[in-house]
Parts: structure tokens; C-alpha cells; sequence
């Protein structure tokens, strides 16, 4: 008798696979189109544990489809632009194709050993020209929609990596890839206007909830974060040299503006040094370089003590002519609202933290009931009504709200104003390994976009090594010929933009390339994007909650409002699998406890590493490696193996009249498993598949048989329901079995409704004569069934306290008299 041999079955079917094409989706419209979707991989060396585990998650959504007859759509293709592969040619006096196209490969190989059930032809990379000639196109078509536009401002920049980066890119003012501090550097850059879509990435959100994880779409909210309030207009008046001029506040509490007692300014705004008056302007300019070294987190804690300096200047309160005294300040952020505010100490604890540090005035204008701010240090945020406000007095807050806008907008000082907290997306790059930005300068004409027929604008040959270092501007420029070309307008000399595009970009679209991944004619198949868009299940990691899905998004409703795509959202369900540890802590080099896919898969198998990451916890948990068991799950496997050497009828009979019990479980079984699949409960479907596998294997060693048809439908449901999990496995057993290949498209086991309710009645359990125990059976059980079921009952145990048994007289089903010796 064979004996189960993972390296045998994994040299055995993927060949099998690839001939019969079961991956490749007919695309035909004969059956219903279901599209599930991986995050795609960059190409940082080979697979890794985290990889193993996304895409083992991804996988069993993309068969489990498939078992249910939807025609899948499951790609896969690479994020091959970016950093890493730039330094590793530095490093190596190479190109960073060479370094990205070995990985690649790599990686590839090991996907397809790791039996991931996608599409290979649809294969894309995002550095490849015939991909990046469409991320120009997009560029091009935004340009024109007033969708990308170049501004001169402070960006924020790595002095490391020697180029900038996008807010999205700063953590704790940090840069996000090499931890240095990030500065400011002014300077010319090209932007996304995605503030234009702000609120319809707020709006849509409703159509994602319950789809995507709760806390997915709290960051996005947050990060969009609209406010609604007003925009006020002060008077600043003329004073040591300087003139009269006007500066605009945003408020979210207009209802408070008689309670203005002081006016801030963000001190690193342009406008603090406008407005400081001569004797005040070395005191600012020295506190600014303080300011500088500051992250926005620190600037905002509410434990530092506050720091300012008086400009010097007075604001004129609108609403009642009182003067404010204008200060500079970090509190204040000079890109959130318009970098000013009216300080209300009474009600915003900033500013009352703010007033005492440098004794300015309190004035409450809510009764809320609350103790006096100026008294108690607390600013008071509850509800209440309006005092010292004149007109606005006994209104509760909610009707001032409205109230002082009216006013101001009758007054013409100001309005209803919406704020948000994002900001345009800065996509260009001083980098080398991207897509050029598909632009064009010339003296005369400006900016001309490339034409499309020009596109794709590859990179600039002859580049590599030192020649692509990072020395603040891109090197591109370096490359004369390439970026001196005549305009395409006037045919004079012009050149070509020499920033490359944020590797964002090459993500926010590549889902809609593989509905038709050859398409010449355009980004996508316009038809083949109704057919398939929007994905129906997206895997990827929560590290993506806010960037990678937000530019996706944006994307696509830009798409959509170019007519391209009927889809508005990229993605109508999301799962963030959890992270593999090792030890508690996530694998890193540092603590040396990271654990290699390869020898995994050397030593277990890949069915066994794959069902290890889907037992270990629920998909969206982290799994522990130091707490499972591969070893376990490799038993586990062979048990399940070995079923198909034990059946011993025909492929194709009825499994009407075989073993009702073990056909009850079946049926069982499966309704179980497809309520948890359409729950993401992955897990729990293998533990109720182990339960499977123990009664069918029971069913054959004890009376049932190898030979009953009941054992049959078991075997065979395991192996659809763990082709899900463990594909060679389930594989080898279908075909143990004698079915044809392949068990991919064998169907879901439909299941009897019938067989799942169960008459049950209660059967009573005596000893010599008195009644011990009380068991619920199945109506129809056997005599030796009810005899073993009684003897095992725990109080006829506890009765018999050891002694032996002379006689058990059995009534099936409703009694039992057990007479000891
Ligand atoms: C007066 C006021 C009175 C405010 C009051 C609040 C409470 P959100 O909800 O986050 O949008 N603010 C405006 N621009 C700012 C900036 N650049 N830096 C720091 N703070 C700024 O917050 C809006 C509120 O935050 C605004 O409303 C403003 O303070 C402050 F009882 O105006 B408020
Ligand atoms: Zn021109």
C-alpha cells in the first residue's frame, strides 16, 4: 500500500493544472464572474511567511468560488518600481531591472510551487513599458482633467533617500522607508488633486460598510477628516510699518466668536512674517528655527507647554469690534484650515493652555453649567446656552451655530465652510526607478502633455550604478539626450520633465489592467472592466488602510468619471489578514527569529504550511508560528489521504441508503462550512473538516465499511473541502478516489435538508431496575449503538463504581436495563 508523500503529489499535479487550464477563467459570460484579488507583491527578495499567509487566504476564496461555479478572475503580477531595487544598483554598479526581473522570477517560481491558484497569463509588472505607458496615459488624461498640476511649496524631504515624499510618507516626522527625520525643502513638484474628490471618498464609504474591516474605514475617515464650520474674515490693523490687510480663520465653532480673545497664526506660515512688525521680527524668526525641528505630533501635544511670541498686530473682532492681539504660534499648523485661527480660551483647551502660559484673557460665552474655565483650567466643550454674545444670548448651541453664520454672511465676513484635513497627493520623485512623468517643457508653449501616440516615454538607456545616486535633483536629468527633444506643440526646443512618479501611482490602477492585461488600446478593455470590476474580495494587509486604498479609490472614481468604468469603488469587500510571529513578536533580522518559507515548505510540505496558516486563527488574526503545528497538520493530511485507499466502491454511485449517520455529518459538514466560508471563518471550516475526517475514517474501521456509499460522499466532500486549503492533497485523494482531475471544478457538495434534521427520542437508562441516566438518540438507532452509547453514560459508570456486567437488555430506542455481576 502507497504511503502519503507530499514531495510525490507536489511533482505530480501542478503540470495536470497547468494543461487542463483550470485557473484561467472562460471569460465567455457563460457563468457568472466573480474577481478576487491579492494585494500584489514587490519584489523584495524571495516569498516570504507573510506572503504565504495572504495568499494562502486569497486562495481559499479564489477555489472555494470556484467550487460554487462562479467563473474566477484571479491574477497576480508585480509592484516592480521603487526604491530598493535603485539601491541595490547603486550598491552593485547595476540596473535596477536586473535586480527587479531576478526577483520576480524568484518569486514567481515559488508562487507556483505554493500552488496559488491564479491565472498566469495575465501577468503584469508594473516597470514594464507596456504597463507604465498606460500610467502615463492616466497621468495625461488627469493633467487635462486639472487632475495633476505642479505647484512650488514646501514639501516635505528625506535627507537620506534625497527625495520627497508624501504626507501619507511621514510617520511621527519620520520618514516611512529609512526612519530619518524628514525636513522642508521648498520646491517645484507635481500633485494629484484628490482634495477634489474628498468628499465623494467620504460619501462612498457607506457603500463599504460591513464589507470592509470597521477600523479600515475609521483611519479613512479620519484621514479625509471633513469638518464643517465656518470661514471668518479679520481686519488686522495697520501697525509698525505695516499696513491694514484681511486673514481668514477656519472655525468649527462660529457660535464662539465673541469669546475670541486672542488671534494665532501657525509660525512657520509665510504670513506670521508678513504680519510681524519690525521690532517683533527677530523674535519670530528666532522661534521659527526653533519651530523647525518640531514634528506635527509634537506641535500638537497637549503635554508640552505652550510657546508663542506676539507679532505686534491686532485683529479686529467682526462681531464686536473688540481687538485681539495676534500671536505667532506651533500649536497652530500652517497647512490644516487656512494656518490661523481666533483663539476661544473658554471653550478649546489649546487656547486656554495657551492663555494662562501667557496670561491673556478668559471669556466664557456657553453656559454650560460646567465650572468656570478661568477658574478650573478646563476648557468647557459641552452643550449650553449662549452668553455675552449680544443677539446670539439663550441660544442653545446648536441653533448659534447656524445663527452666527447667517450673521457673518449678512455682514460679508464670512461663510459656511467646509474643511477638510486632506491634502493633494505630491506624486513626483527625484528617482530613477519609476515611471517618467510623461510631461513636457518648453519655453513657449509651458507644460505639453506627451501625445499618445509618443507614450509610453520610457526611461533613459545607459543609466546605472553611481549614475542613478540620489544627489537632490532627478537623475534623469543627467540624461541629455533623452531630455532635450522639441516640443510636440511648436516643435521648438524643449525638455522633459525628469521626475519619475510615486510607485502609488503603478498601484491605484493595476486591478483594472488584468481584466485585460494584453489590451493595446487603452489601460483596460472598457468591456472587460464592466464585465469584472469592482473586485469582489481584496487580501492585503492593514499597513495599506490608509495610502494604497485611498489612491485606489480615487482612481477609480476618476476612471468612472471618464466614462471608463461603470464601477466608482475599486474594491466592494476587504480582508487584512493578520501578520506570522514567531515568538509574539513579528519576524525581523535584528531579533533574529525570522523563519524561512522555503525550509518550511522543504520539510512539511506545502499543503501543511498552507492549512497551518489557515487553522492557526481566524484570517484576520496574527498567527504565532512558535505556537503551531506544521508537524500536526502534515498527520492531518495523510489521514485524510489515506481515506481515499479505504473506499472501496465505485466512483459515480447513489449515496441514497448508505450509513444515515455518517451522510447526516456529511451534509452537516458542508452546510457548516459554507455559511463559515461566507464568513471568512476559515479556521473553524478545518477544525469541522477534521470532525469529517475522524467519523468517515470510524465509519470504515467499525461496521459501516469501506464498501457503504455513505463513505463515498464523505471522502469526496473532504476532498472539495479541502481543496481549498491543501490542494495537492485534495488532489491526490480525488483522484485516489478514481474521479477524473480535477477536484477544482467538482462542485460544491449540495446539500440535503433533509438529511440534516435528525428524529431524535429519549431513551432511559437503567441500572438493575432504576432509572440513572436520560440520553437523546436518533429515532432509528441500532441496538448496539444505544447499548455502547448507555454503557459509556457517566452516572451508569459511577453507579457500577467497577463492578462487572452480567446482562444489558436493550429496547431499541428507548430503553436500556443494565444488570451487573
Ligand atoms: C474657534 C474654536 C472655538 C475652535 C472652540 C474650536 C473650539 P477640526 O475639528 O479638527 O477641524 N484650528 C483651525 N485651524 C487650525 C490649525 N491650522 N491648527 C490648529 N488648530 C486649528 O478643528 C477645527 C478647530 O481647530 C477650529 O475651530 C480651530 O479652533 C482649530 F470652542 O475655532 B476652533
Ligand atoms: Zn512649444
Amino acid at each position: 500500500e502507497a504511503v502519503y508523500s507530499f514531495a510525490a503529489i507536489e511533482q505530480k499535479w501542478p503540470q495536470v493544472w497547468e494543461d487542463l487550464g483550470v485557473f484561467t477563467p472562460a471569460d465567455d459570460g457563460s457563468r457568472e464572474r466573480r474577481y478576487v484579488l491579492d494585494m500584489f507583491p514587490y519584489p523584495s527578495g524571495d516569498l516570504h511567511m507573510g506572503h504565504a499567509e495572504a495568499f494562502a487566504m486569497g486562495d481559499v476564496v479564489a477555489r472555494y468560488w470556484r467550487q460554487l461555479g462562479y467563473d474566477v478572475l484571479h491574477p497576480i503580477g508585480w509592484d516592480s518600481f521603487g526604491l530598493p531595487a535603485e539601491n541595490a544598483a547603486i550598491k552593485n554598479n547595476a540596473h535596477p531591472s536586473d535586480w527587479t526581473y531576478r526577483n520576480i522570477e524568484t518569486q514567481a517560481e515559488s508562487f507556483k510551487r505554493y500552488a496559488i491558484s491564479v491565472d498566469w497569463s495575465r501577468r503584469i509588472h508594473t516597470s514594464d513599458p507596456e504597463y507604465y505607458r498606460w500610467t502615463q496615459w492616466l497621468f495625461t488624461r488627469f493633467y487635462e482633467r486639472g487632475l495633476a498640476y505642479r505647484k512650488n511649496s514646501p514639501v516635505n524631504w528625506c535627507p537620506k533617500d534625497q527625495t520627497v515624499l508624501a504626507n501619507e510618507q511621514v510617520v511621527n516626522g519620520a520618514c516611512e522607508r529609512c526612519g530619518t527625520q524628514v525636513t522642508k525643502k521648498s520646491l517645484n513638484q507635481w500633485y494629484f488633486k484628490i482634495t477634489d474628490y474628498a468628499d465623494r471618498l467620504l460619501d462612498d464609504m457607506e457603500q463599504l460598510k460591513g464589507h470592509w474591516p470597521e477600523r479600515v474605514l475609521a483611519m479613512q475617515k479620519n484621514w479625509i477628516g471633513r469638518s464643517e464650520g465656518a470661514h471668518v474674515r479679520f481686519v488686522i490693523e495697520a501697525a509698525g510699518g505695516k499696513g491694514e490687510e484681511q486673514v481668514t480663520v477656519f472655525t468649527t465653532r462660529p457660535d464662539t466668536l465673541a469669546g475670541a480673545t486672542f488671534f494665532v497664526v501657525a509660525a512657520d506660515a509665510p504670513l506670521a512674517m508678513d504680519l510681524v512688525t519690525d521690532e517683533n521680527r527677530d523674535a519670530l524668526t528666532a522661534y521659527r528655527e526653533q519651530v523647525k525641528a518640531l514634528s506635527d505630533i509634537e506641535r500638537q501635544s497637549t503635554e508640552r507647554t505652550k510657546t508663542g511670541v506676539f507679532t505686534g498686530r491686532y485683529a479686529v473682532n467682526p462681531l464686536n469690534g473688540e481687538k485681539l492681539p495676534v500671536w505667532a504660534a506651533d500649536y497652530v499648523l500652517a497647512d490644516y484650515g487656512t494656518g490661523a485661527i481666533m483663539a476661544v480660551p473658554a471653550h478649546d483647551q489649546r487656547d486656554l493652555d495657551f492663555a494662562r502660559t501667557f496670561d491673556l484673557p478668559v471669556k466664557a460665552v456657553l453656559d454650560t453649567g460646567e465650572e468656570d474655565p478661568a477658574v478650573s483650567g478646563v476648557a468647557t466643550t459641552g452643550e449650553g446656552t449662549l452668553i455675552n454674545s449680544g443677539t446670539l444670548d439663550g441660544l442653545p448651541k446648536s441653533e448659534a451655530i447656524p445663527a452666527a453664520i447667517t450673521m457673518l454672511e449678512e455682514q460679508g465676513t464670512g461663510e459656511k465652510f467646509v474643511n477638510f484635513r486632506l491634502r493633494d497627493w505630491l506624486l513626483s520623485r527625484q528617482r530613477f526607478w519609476g515611471t517618467p512623468i510623461p510631461i513636457i517643457h518648453c519655453e513657449k508653449c509651458g507644460e505639453v502633455p506627451v501625445p499618445d501616440d509618443q507614450l509610453p516615454v520610457t526611461l533613459p538607456t545607459g543609466l546605472k550604478g553611481e549614475a542613478l545616486a540620489p544627489k537632490g535633483t532627478s537623475p534623469l536629468a543627467s540624461a541629455e539626450e533623452w531630455v532635450n527633444v522639441s516640443c510636440p506643440k511648436c516643435a521648438g526646443p524643449a525638455k522633459r520633465d525628469t521626475d519619475t512618479m510615486d510607485t502609488f501611482v503603478d498601484s491605484s490602477w493595476y486591478f483594472m489592467r488584468f481584466v485585460s492585461p494584453h489590451f493595446t488600446e487603452g489601460p483596460f478593455d472598457p468591456e472587460a472592466a464592466k464585465n469584472w470590476m469592482p473586485v469582489g474580495q481584496y487580501v492585503g494587509g492593514v499597513e495599506h488602510a490608509i495610502l494604497h486604498l485611498l489612491y485606489a479609490r480615487f482612481f477609480t472614481k476618476v476612471v468612472h468619471d471618464m466614462g471608463l468604468l461603470p464601477a466608482s469603488e475599486p474594491f466592494s469587500s476587504l480582508l487584512n489578514q493578520g501578520q506570522v510571529l514567531n515568538g509574539g513578536k513579528a519576524m525581523s533580522k535584528s531579533l533574529g527569529n525570522g523563519v524561512d518559507l522555503g525550509q518550511q515548505l522543504d520539510k512539511y510540505g506545502v499543503d501543511a504550511v498552507r492549512l497551518t496558516m489557515i487553522f492557526a486563527s481566524p484570517p484576520e488574526d496574527d498567527v504565532d508560528w512558535a505556537d503551531v503545528s506544521p508537524s500536526g497538520s502534515a498527520k492531518f493530511l495523510a489521514r485524510a489521504w489515506r481515506l481515499g485507499q479505504d473506499v472501496s466502491s465505485e466512483p459515480g454511485i447513489a449515496f441514497t441508503g448508505g450509513d444515515k449517520k455518517l451522510r447526516a455529518m456529511t451534509h452537516r459538514t458542508v452546510a457548516d462550512a459554507t455559511e463559515l466560508l461566507e464568513n471568512n471563518k476559515f479556521n473553524v471550516v478545518v477544525a469541522k473538516l477534521m470532525e469529517l475526517v475522524n467519523a468517515t475514517r470510524k465509519a470504515i474501521d467499525s461496521g459501516v465499511g469501506g464498501a457503504d456509499p455513505a463513505v463515498r460522499e464523505a471522502a469526496e466532500a473532504v476532498a472539495v473541502i479541502l481543496s481549498l486549503f491543501a490542494p495537492y492533497t485534495a488532489e491526490d485523494l480525488w483522484n485516489l478516489l478514481g474521479r477524473d482531475a480535477s477536484v477544482v471544478n467538482a462542485g460544491w457538495p449540495t446539500v440535503d435538508e433533509t438529511l440534516l434534521v435528525q428524529d431524535t427520542v429519549t431513551a432511559v437508562v437503567q441500572v438493575q431496575g432504576k432509572v440513572r441516566d436520560r440520553l437523546e438518540v436518533a429515532a432509528d438507532i441500532s441496538e448496539d449503538d444505544l447499548r455502547e452509547a448507555a454503557l459509556a453514560s457517566e452516572a451508569v459508570q459511577r453507579t457500577l463504581d467497577g463492578r462487572g456486567i452480567r446482562t444489558v437488555i436493550v429496547r431499541a430506542p428507548k430503553l436500556v436495563n443494565i444488570v451487573p455481576a
